[in-house]
């Protein structure tokens, strides 16, 4: 039986491929799903994708990956930057966490240098476009194999 990877995604990520591609690129999170699901395949990992522009919404499905997760790739987008209430919930979850960044948050303004997450996080990719959750997904075959 495969093992599942909760793949969470916050505010505004919903119009990935949308809006601001000079940004964020063309590629969907459906797109992102995709890919993910392809690495995760042959590695005996299930993806589930979720998206929220909610934060209560996020700390929930922390909270359901706990029984039902093997482990967590989560970009935050803003809360990234705000969210003790994500950290809290991701210092309850026992697998491993990955974070990723679309964009490289350490070449943008100094409000986006810094996020909550990073302290729970067992690695963190930025910049590389949203072939991150892919790679992402590579590492959580390392790390759980
Ligand atoms: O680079 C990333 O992945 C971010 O997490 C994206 C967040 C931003 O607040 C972080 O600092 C870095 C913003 C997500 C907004 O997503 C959009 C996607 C397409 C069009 C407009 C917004």
């Amino acid at each position: 039986m495969s093992s599942t990877i909760y793949i969470l995604n916050g505010p505004n990520l919903n119009l990935l491929g949308k809006r601001e591609p000079e940004i964020y690129g063309h590629d969907t999170l459906a797109d992102v799903e995709t890919s993910c699901a392809a690495v995760g395949a042959p590695l005996g990992l299930s993806v589930k994708l979720l998206q929220s522009n909610h934060e209560g919404e996020l700390v929930d499905w922390i909270h359901e990956a706990r029984t039902q997760g093997a482990g967590i790739i989560i970009n935050p987008a803003a809360y990234s930057h705000t969210s003790v209430a994500i950290l809290d919930a991701l210092n309850t979850f026992e697998g491993p966490v990955l974070e990723v960044h679309i964009s490289n948050i350490h070449k943008r303004e100094a409000f986006r240098h810094h996020s909550y997450v990073s302290a729970r996080a067992e690695g963190v990719i930025a910049g590389f476009g949203v072939e991150g959750y892919a790679l992402a997904m590579r590492r959580m075959g390392t790390l759980l194999g």
